[in-house]
C-alpha cells in the first residue's frame, strides 16, 4: 500500500470514519483478556501493518474542518479563501466575523515533513489581506509578509504560494493584517513527522484560542477593544465545545494554539502532562517536566502529553477567570430601553488607568476596560448590580431550550455586599443540556452545561464500552451530515 493511500486512510481514521472498527477488534480482544498493556501494542501493530509503517496518527480539530488537498503532480494543493463568515459561537449567538472557507478559525492544514505544498489564497474580503505562515522556514517572497516580502492581496485578487516544508510541529497560518487577526483569521498548520515520536499517541487533537469583545445586541467583534467578553476553543465557547474523546489508557496529545491579545494558562483536571513542543517544534525529552498548567502566550502553541490512566470527565481550560465566561460584561438592559452611561471613556480609562474614583465607582465600573470609545455605547451605572431572580427568569422563558432551575441563592442574598457573582452566570439557570446536545457530551451528568463557559471543555476519558457507544453515535450521525472533509480530489 502506497504511504500516500495509508496517509488518506490516516486522515479518514482521524474524522472518525475507520477509527472503531479496527482499534475495536484489537481492543475487544485485549479486554478479553483483561490485558491494556496489549491494547496499545496491538493497535500499534496494526497501525504499523495497515499503514505500510509507523506513521503518526492524524491531528482531529473539534468543531473546525479539515482541509482537503488534491494531488497535482507531487504537489499537495490546498485552497484557502479569505472570506466574512457567520459563526455561531453558541447556540443562538451567531456573530460575524473573518475566517477562511466559511470557519474562524480557518479549516486545519496537515502536511508531512518535506512535502511540496502550494496554497491558493483567494481574498474574497472587502479589502486586502496577507497570509503570513507562522514560523516556517520558507524563501523570503513566500513569507506574506504584506509590503515588505509581496504587496497585500487586493480584494477579489489571489496570491498562490508554493514551499518545500522541512519542519514538524505545531504551526499556523494567518492573516498579517493585525486587526484581521482579531476578527478571527487563523488557521492550524500540522506538519507531522514520517515516523511518529515514540512514546506513540493514540489521539492527538488541535486547539485554537481566540477572543472576541461583541457587546449584547452587536455582532461584530470590536477588534479595537481590550476587554473580550466571547472566548473560544475552536471557534465555540463552552458549553458548545465538543469535548475530547480518548479511550482510558490512551496516550494523547493536545496542541494548543494561541493568537489574540491575551495569554492563556491552560489547565487540565486529573491529570500531569509534559510539554513535548512549541510553535517551533519538537521539544527533547530532557526537558519533559510533569505540570498541569501551560501558558499559551500570543503567536504561541504547546504540545502537551499525557497517559489518560483516570477514568472520568475532566474539566481542561484556560483558568483566568474571565475566560471562563460568555457574554461577560456589566448589566446591559438599558441598552436597548433608554440612554445610560457611555462606554469608552478614552485611552486611559479604557486601558484601565484611573484617574479618580475606585474601579467599579459609578463613574468608572461600565467604562472600564470597555475600549477607546470606539463601539462604545450605553449601559448601566452599575457593574454587577442586584438582580431579581424572578424577572431573570422571565427573560429566559423567551429562550427555548434553556432549562431554567432556580438559581440557589440564600433568601437576604441581595443585603450581602458583592452578590452576586455567579449566581446568574453560572449554573441551573445557564443550563442548556439540550440545546448542545451531541455525540460528544452522551452520558455527561446532567446540568453540566450549567457550568461550562467560555474557554473550557472536557477530556472525557471513558472505559471501553463507553468510548464505543460515543464513537458508534458519533459515526451515525456523520453519516447523517456531510461534515466529513472531501477526499476526493486526492489522486491516488
Ligand atoms: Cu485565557
Amino acid at each position: 500500500m502506497s504511504s500516500r493511500r495509508g496517509f488518506l486512510q490516516n486522515f479518514l481514521a482521524g474524522v472518525g470514519i475507520l477509527t472503531s472498527v479496527k482499534a475495536l477488534s484489537a481492543q475487544e480482544t485485549s479486554m478479553a483478556h483483561g490485558r491494556e498493556g496489549i491494547l496499545t501494542k496491538r493497535k500499534r501493530e496494526t497501525a504499523a501493518s495497515e499503514h505500510g509503517g509507523d506513521i503518526p496518527v492524524p491531528v482531529l480539530t473539534p468543531d473546525v474542518p479539515e482541509l482537503p488537498f488534491r494531488m497535482d503532480g507531487n504537489v499537495k494543493e490546498f485552497h484557502l479563501i479569505a472570506e466574512p463568515v457567520k459563526q455561531e459561537i453558541v447556540p443562538g449567538r451567531v456573530v460575524d466575523l473573518w475566517g477562511y472557507n466559511g470557519s474562524a478559525p480557518g479549516p486545519t492544514i496537515q502536511i508531512s515533513k518535506g512535502d511540496r505544498v502550494r496554497v491558493i489564497v483567494d481574498n474574497h474580503l472587502p479589502e486586502a489581506t496577507s497570509m503570513h505562515w507562522h514560523g516556517f522556514e520558507v524563501s523570503n517572497e513566500m513569507d506574506g509578509s504584506p509590503g515588505s516580502s509581496q504587496d497585500p492581496i487586493a480584494p477579489g485578487g489571489r496570491f498562490v504560494y508554493e514551499f518545500t516544508l522541512n519542519q514538524e510541529g505545531t504551526y499556523f497560518y494567518h492573516s498579517h493584517m493585525a486587526m484581521q487577526e482579531m476578527m478571527g483569521m487563523i488557521g492550524a498548520f500540522v506538519m507531522h513527522p514520517k515516523e511518529s515520536y515514540k512514546p506513540r499517541v493514540d489521539n492527538d487533537f488541535v486547539i485554537i484560542m481566540q477572543e472576541y469583545a461583541i457587546l449584547p445586541n452587536i455582532n461584530v467583534p470590536n477588534s479595537m477593544n481590550m476587554e473580550f467578553n466571547w472566548l473560544t476553543f475552536n471557534g465555540k465557547s463552552g458549553p458548545a465545545t465538543t469535548p475530547l474523546i480518548v479511550r482510558h489508557g490512551a496516550r494523547v496529545r493536545i496542541r494548543l494554539i494561541n493568537l489574540g491579545m491575551d495569554h492563556h494558562p491552560i489547565h487540565l483536571h486529573g491529570h500531569q502532562f509534559v510539554v513535548t513542543g512549541t510553535e517551533g517544534g519538537r521539544q527533547p525529552e530532557s526537558t519533559w517536566g510533569p505540570g498541569n498548567t501551560v501558558l499559551v502566550g500570543v503567536a504561541q502553541s504547546r504540545d502537551v502529553e499525557f497517559v489518560a490512566n483516570n477514568p472520568g470527565d475532566w474539566m481542561l481550560h484556560c483558568h483566568l477567570p474571565h475566560h471562563m465566561m460568555n457574554q461577560m460584561s456589566s448589566n446591559v438592559g438599558p441598552i436597548s430601553r433608554r440612554m445610560g452611561m457611555t462606554m469608552g471613556e478614552g485611552m486611559e480609562q479604557g486601558m484601565g488607568m484611573l484617574r479618580g474614583g475606585n474601579a467599579t465607582a459609578d463613574e468608572n465600573g461600565p467604562s472600564l476596560g470597555r475600549g477607546m470609545g470606539v463601539g462604545s455605547t450605553a449601559e448601566q451605572a452599575m457593574s454587577n448590580s442586584p438582580l431579581s431572580a424572578r424577572s431573570l427568569m422571565q427573560q429566559h422563558e423567551d429562550m427555548p431550550g434553556m432549562q431554567m432551575a432556580a438559581p440557589d441563592v440564600s433568601t437576604n442574598a441581595n443585603s450581602v455586599p458583592g452578590f452576586p457573582q455567579d449566581a446568574f452566570m453560572e449554573g441551573p439557570m445557564m443550563a442548556m443540556d439540550q440545546m448542545v446536545d451531541k455525540p460528544e457530551n452522551y452520558g455527561l451528568r446532567p446540568g453540566w452545561s450549567g457550568f461550562m463557559a467560555g474557554m473550557m471543555t472536557f477530556v472525557r476519558v471513558l472505559p471501553p464500552d463507553k468510548y464505543d457507544q460515543i464513537m458508534e453515535l458519533r459515526q451515525k450521525r456523520q453519516g447523517k451530515k456531510p461534515s466529513i472533509p472531501r477526499m476526493e480530489h486526492n489522486n491516488e
